[in-house]
């Protein structure tokens, strides 16, 4: 390849001086370099041929037992000033995480090669889009860029004509959890990753790119990069809604991006058009409404869980071209994990099966396959000028409390709403599994600075002129006093979207309560679903006493963000805090 960029070439070659690989090869995309990547990764087994006849162009990947996942503790945000990267992030000096970074790095690549991936976060002709670069030592890792990311020629030829470009470098190195650190330098558009071979701490494209550095630079250009997938709900009518919603990881964005409506929902001309299953980049168009693009060009997704019965369209979607990594596998080769038919013989470690080594599939395995397989892939992902968002969905894992659905008054309470959200931890992130913690916008992991200017940046497009979209909470996993889950959710949940859509076209008249609208008695469509009137009435009760306990919390924890909360969020904060008190009182 000719004419490359100037300072695209030095930083190729400084990284070759420090690191010293045997060979580099600059990737192009194409299919043949994939095939060649496979082939490699057969021999060496970093993958393991599944059974070609019912899954072709399927693999599978195993990795260290102990690089299964994000690593919040080890991941950081090295901005010059510490305040910057806020209590939030874990924070290093930039130049003390350079100098430990650049000894890690030094000669890890001796004796293997080298792989410059240019790619590029969106449609490749958006003027949304951004491009990076991403250097590693794993192929792997090049073979899931290619997947999730608009990856090869067409990339670096934007690159070199915008001569800008976000940096990346990765190495496996020893996978020694020891030796594993994720740095973010977003001032200086960069990421240096070691240690570890697993999804987000090695895709660098995604949550580094695309959310940590990515939410920094939305703030300065007036854009927001989200955790949010992009759906689009098309009515009989043939009218389209898009929807953008924030779940934190393993909470259901993949699901609610493919859902398939209920029955009688389909017979009536109900359609769901997947636009995006992870991260959204929205930015305000000329008519004053958020235009929202994914950057993505595949889904790295959950795979536990994923069946018939909740998400047929992804079991589709993953049946043939797709990289399995962690999952078990059956008798004939297949892929497997908790929730499908069959039964597995080894586990995701390569062991014999034995349920007293806990799960077959690793709880975080996960699919990375193109978005274009998908059955309701939606044309408007393509779209360089992004698809018009008519409502912002908050939720999480709250298995008490919080309703099914309820809205915010304005955009101001919404903000206060995303600021709040708490959720159960989930197995997408080390550490312990079903803590109730506060995760804000689902970016906790993934806001590159400080939240209270990121809450402030957030109220800032409340402006005139602007047409927001309605903002709305929603928690699918309320359970019962016998521990299982209230609402039925998955295809379901296109009722509770229903529902929002209504209220976004006036159609809904809903019912007022201290922290919001929620449907009012009928409106939500709950034809053809076993549930009696007393869990439909749990589902939707807003309970003062408990509610003013969570007011109480949620104040304690803005406030740990200091003097760069907005005062907004404050007021937001008592005004309920205040209707709750008049509501208890009455
Ligand atoms: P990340 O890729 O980690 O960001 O996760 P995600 O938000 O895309 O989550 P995903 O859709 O993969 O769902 C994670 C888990 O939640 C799976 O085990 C799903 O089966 C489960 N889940 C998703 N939607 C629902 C729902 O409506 N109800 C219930 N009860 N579980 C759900
Ligand atoms: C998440 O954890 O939110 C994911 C998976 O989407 S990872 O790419 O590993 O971050
Ligand atoms: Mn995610």
């Amino acid at each position: 390849m000719s004419s490359k960029l100037e300072s695209l070439q030095r930083w190729v070659d400084e990284v070759a001086a420090l690191t010293r690989p045997a060979k580099i090869h600059w990737c192009d995309g194409s299919d043949a370099e994939y095939r060649q990547l496979v082939q490699q990764m057969l021999q060496t087994g970093d993958l393991i041929e599944l059974n070609q006849e019912t899954h072709p162009g399927c693999y599978l990947h195993r990795s260290s037992p102990s690089d299964v996942a994000r690593v919040e503790h080890l991941t950081f945000v090295c901005t010059r000033d510490e305040q910057d990267a806020g209590p939030n992030n874990h924070w290093m000096a930039p130049a003390a995480a350079h100098a430990k970074m650049d000894a890690l790095f030094d000669g890890c690549m001796e004796g293997r090669t080298m792989y410059v991936i240019p790619y590029c976060m969106g449609p490749i002709d958006s003027p949304l889009a951004r491009c990076g670069v991403e250097i590693t030592d794993s192929p792997y890792v090049v073979a899931n860029m290619r997947t999730m990311t608009r990856m090869g020629a067409a990339a670096q030829a934007r690159i070199e004509r915008e001569g800008t470009f976000v940096k990346g470098l990765h190495s496996t190195g020893e996978l020694d959890p020891e030796r594993r650190f994720i740095m973010h330098f977003p001032e200086e558009l960069t990421i240096k990753s070691y240690g570890s071979g697993y999804g987000g701490n090695a895709l660098l494209g995604k949550k580094c790119h695309a959310l940590r550095i990515a939410s920094f630079q939305a703030k300065s250009e007036g854009w927001l990069a989200e955790h949010m997938l992009i759906v689009g709900i098309e009515n009989p009518k043939g009218e389209t809604h898009y929807v953008a919603a924030a779940f934190p990881s393993a909470c259901g964005k993949t699901n609610l991006a493919m859902l398939i409506p209920p029955e009688g929902y389909r017979k009536n001309g109900w359609k769901v058009w997947t636009v995006g299953d992870d991260i959204c980049w929205m930015r305000p168009g000329a008519d004053g409404r958020l235009y929202a693009i994914n950057p993505e060009a595949g889904y790295f997704g959950v795979a536990p869980g994923t069946s018939d019965a909740t998400n047929p369209n992804a079991l589709t979607t993953i049946a043939r071209d797709t990289i399995f990594t962690n999952v078990a596998v059956t008798a004939d080769n297949q892929p497997w994990w908790e929730g499908l038919p069959g039964k597995p013989v080894t586990d995701w470690q390569g062991r014999p099966y034995d349920p007293s080594n806990g799960p077959a599939a690793h709880p975080n395995s996960r699919f990375t396959v193109s978005a274009r397989q998908c059955p309701t892939w939606s044309p408007r992902a393509e779209d360089s000028q992004g698809v018009p968002i008519s409502a912002i969905v908050f939720g999480g894992r709250r298995p008490s409390l919080v309703p099914l659905v309820f809205e915010a008054r304005d955009w101001a309470h919404g903000v206060l709403i995303g600021a709040a959200m708490g959720s159960e931890t989930t197995a997408a992130a080390t550490g312990a599994v079903g803590v109730l913690r506060r995760d804000s916008m689902a970016m906790k992991p993934f806001a590159g600075y400080h939240y209270g200017d990121y809450f402030r940046h957030w109220l800032s497009f409340d402006k005139p002129g602007a047409k927001l979209p309605k903002i709305f909470h929603v928690n699918w996993f309320r359970k019962g006093e016998d521990g299982r889950f209230l609402w039925p959710g998955y295809g379901d949940n296109l009722r509770v979207l229903e529902w929002m859509i209504d209220r976004v076209e006036g159609r809904a008249k809903g019912r007022q309560t201290p922290i919001g609208t929620v449907p009012s008695d009928g409106e939500l469509k709950l034809d053809g679903l076993a549930l009696d009137r007393r869990t439909v009435d749990t589902l939707l009760d807003v309970d003062h006493a408990g509610w003013s306990d969570e007011l109480a919390a949620i104040g304690e924890y803005l406030h740990s963000f200091g003097e760069r909360l907005p005062d907004e969020l404050h007021a937001e904060q008592q005004r309920i805090a205040n209707a709750l008190k008049t509501a208890e009182a009455a």
